[in-house]
């Protein structure tokens, strides 16, 4: 029987500039999904590579002074060593200045024109060359992008459209049928919302910009470079070409992993332009938070990115694996610091998975002379508490709640700790003697744990997982789900090399270091020296009128201040107060906040509920008037009377303001 599919896909990257730890963090979720999945048994097809047309493309390789690809060829280079240092399996990279894709973009457009959904007119629009998209008037914020701020230009030209607005309401249909299509479940909200606010048709190619797919029959056009980019997913599988047996047995894909900024392309565009194509749509998008830097998005365009090859020249590829699934909520946003990096590593790596297997290790090399124990045990609290730990880790990983699945192991290597503790060994040694069969039985259960442990941390970890099983004597690596039964590790037999996994690291040492690193070294994306990529010239100063120096403040003192909308639910009088009203404010997260405001001598409660408001959502809470207050909601002031800030369209609750 043909085994179930898996076909996985991280987004292809820009190759305007080297990669960053956000990359680094999609890619490497991607690939610890792949690794899982295979584990269980599943025909899995991981797919990975790069996105090199387009404006943004065009204009990077014009400030370097190259040709966008000769750009493109130096940073993809820069993605193939860092892929490869990090130990991604990816089955296949595609990079859209190859013929294969080409081939495959005109086949999808070919189909849509079939259709009848494409025709020819002229777009003006605000276009943000950053995000590559186009932007309505009512959507700009200060008259830039409202994704992530980039400056906008007016653009006029002929173009291509694409007739998105007659999918409206097919999408809804299908995202009602398909609830699981997007997740997690508040950005499936997110884009019902967008949706249901009506849909545009869609300017498909460009005329002024040379950089990208011509347009079949018109070579003065190329095709819009999102179309372009997310016909990826099926050009990588030879739709398009005539060997098509990659496309028939891996289409659609079961998962499209991607960050949360470009969710609306692969939810709303994607599956329309696949519906108008007749072909079928994936399985599910996935949109994961982001890696903030000082509370912002790291993006290369803020250039605030942390590329971390000094931590993974220090520690290596798993102890980065580690900690970025480790801390990151699948699907939140968490803030990257090496401080915090440090301090994982230490506590759970260094100390936690370290120290345990090092522990039971050296007894076994002592008590049996470098040999795994000759007595199993079937019935004991170690195994009970595994099969438990199994248990969960699966459904953890299922779910991609990775962050659970690995607490779900560290669970079991303190239990072992304590199980160490409470059996002590060293006396039934000290009473018994070394062929005690209860001191091999013992210390077989410890042994099992921990392979075990490496087992099910191996799609995270995969090279330190091999590391660990080959110490423990562990000759047959396969890892499936046979490998997760209990008894697996072999009895007499040679243990592997002694080592440490994972020596502690000195945080004072580490920091001093890098203070000198970055006043010598340059910064690079991976592991290769920096000079691969010409650096762009920095751009010239702009001549505004400034503020005296002592009054202006830095962009990262700004950024303190999260800034988020909210939607009033519920208004009421504070008692006794003329000007104060509470209100129950939805700010995105899972509870309403109580905010107290002093509006009341201009606002009644019953005009608050439903408006939009600017919260202030990191201010420390205050009590006024008996009544506390999470948050403080923004009001311009005219001779003490407060006009409510708010916003000129719907959005959701808990969207950034900057
Ligand atoms: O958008 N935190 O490419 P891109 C987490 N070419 N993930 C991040 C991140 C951050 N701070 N920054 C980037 C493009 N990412 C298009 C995609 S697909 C058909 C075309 C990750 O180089 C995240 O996966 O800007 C995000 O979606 C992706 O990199 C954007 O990469």
């Amino acid at each position: 029987m043909a085994r179930e599919t898996f076909y996985i896909t991280t987004p292809i990257y820009y190759v305007n500039d080297l990669p960053h730890i956000g990359h680094i963090y999609t890619t490497v979720v991607a690939d610890t999904i792949a690794r899982y999945k295979r584990m269980r048994g599943l025909d899995v097809r991981f797919l990975t590579g790069t996105d090199e047309h387009g404006q943004k493309m065009d204009r990077s390789a014009k400030q370097r002074g190259v040709s966008p690809k000769d750009l493109a060829d130096q940073v993809v280079s820069r993605y193939h060593e860092l892929w490869k240092h990090l130990e991604i399996t990816n089955d296949d990279f595609i990079r859209t200045t190859e013929k294969r894709h080409h081939d495959g973009v005109h086949a999808v457009i070919d189909r849509m024109q079939t259709k009848g959904d494409i025709y020819k007119g002229s777009y003006g629009g605000w276009y943000c060359a950053g995000c590559e998209a186009f932007y309505p008037e009512t959507q700009l914020v200060d008259g830039k992008c409202p994704d992530q701020g980039h400056p906008v230009e007016w653009l006029q030209e002929e173009s291509y459209f694409f007739r998105l607005s007659a999918y409206q309401d097919r999408l809804l249909a299908f995202y009602r049928e398909h609830p699981e299509f997007i997740r997690p479940e508040s950005r499936y909200n997110e884009v019902v919302r967008f949706v249901e606010m009506g849909l545009k048709d869609l300017s498909i190619s460009r005329v002024s910009l040379k950089w990208g797919i011509p347009w079949p029959g018109d070579p003065e056009h190329v095709v819009y470079v999102w179309l372009d980019a997310l016909s990826n997913y099926v050009s990588a599988l030879g739709f398009g070409s005539r060997k098509t047996a990659l496309y028939d047995r891996y289409w659609p894909a079961a998962l499209h992993l991607v960050g949360k900024d470009i969710l609306r392309f692969h939810c709303v565009y994607w599956p329309a332009f696949l519906m108008s194509a007749g072909l079928p749509l994936p399985r599910q998008v996935f949109g994961h938070g982001w890696w903030l830097r000082d509370e912002r998005k790291m993006s290369k365009s803020l250039g605030n990115v942390v590329r971390p090859d000094a931590l993974l020249e220090r520690f290596g590829p798993d102890a980065l694996r580690y900690f970025l699934l480790r801390e990151m909520t699948f699907g939140q946003d968490a803030s990257f610091s090496d401080e915090g990096f440090l301090g994982r590593y230490n506590a759970d790596l260094a100390n936690g998975l370290g120290n345990a297997s090092a522990r039971v290790l050296a007894m076994a090399r002592r008590y049996f002379e470098g040999r795994t124990p000759t007595e199993r045990c079937e019935d004991n609290a170690i195994r009970a508490k595994a099969a438990e730990v199994v248990g969960r880790w699966r459904d953890a990983m299922d779910a991609f709640e990775f962050q659970r699945a690995l607490e779900a192991v560290w669970e079991l290597l303190t239990a072992v700790d304590g199980y160490v503790n409470e059996k002590a060994p060293w006396g039934i040694a000290k009473a018994e003697g070394a062929s005690s069969p209860r001191l091999h039985r013992v210390l077989y259960n410890c042994l099992e744990a921990l392979r075990l442990a490496a087992v099910m941390v191996s799609p995270v970890m995969p090279a330190m997982a091999g590391r660990l099983l080959a110490q423990l004597g562990v000759a047959d690596q396969r890892l499936d789900d046979q490998a997760l039964a209990w008894g697996g590790l072999p009895t007499g037999q040679p243990l592997g090399g002694e080592g440490v996994l994972f020596p502690r690291a000195d945080v004072e040492a580490f920091f001093g270091e890098a203070k000198v690193d970055e006043n010598t070294k340059p910064q690079t994306g991976a592991p290769a020296p920096a000079e691969a990529i010409a650096p762009a010239p920095a751009p010239a100063p702009a001549p505004v009128a400034q503020p005296a120096e002592a009054d202006q403040i830095g962009i990262e003192e700004f950024a303190r201040v999260k800034l988020v909308v909210g939607k009033i639910r519920a208004a009421e009088r504070v008692p006794k107060s003329k000007k104060l009203i509470r209100m129950d404010v939805d700010l995105g997260e899972p509870t309403l906040r109580q905010i107290v405001g002093g509006i009341g001598g201009r606002y009644e409660p019953e005009q608050l509920v439903g408006r939009q408001i600017v919260v202030v959502a990191n201010l420390k809470p205050a009590t006024l008037m008996g009544v506390e207050s999470r948050g403080m909601l923004l009001a311009a002031s005219l001779d003490g009377a407060p006009f409510l800030l708010g916003v000129d369209a719907e959005v959701p609750p808990g969207t950034g303001v900057k």
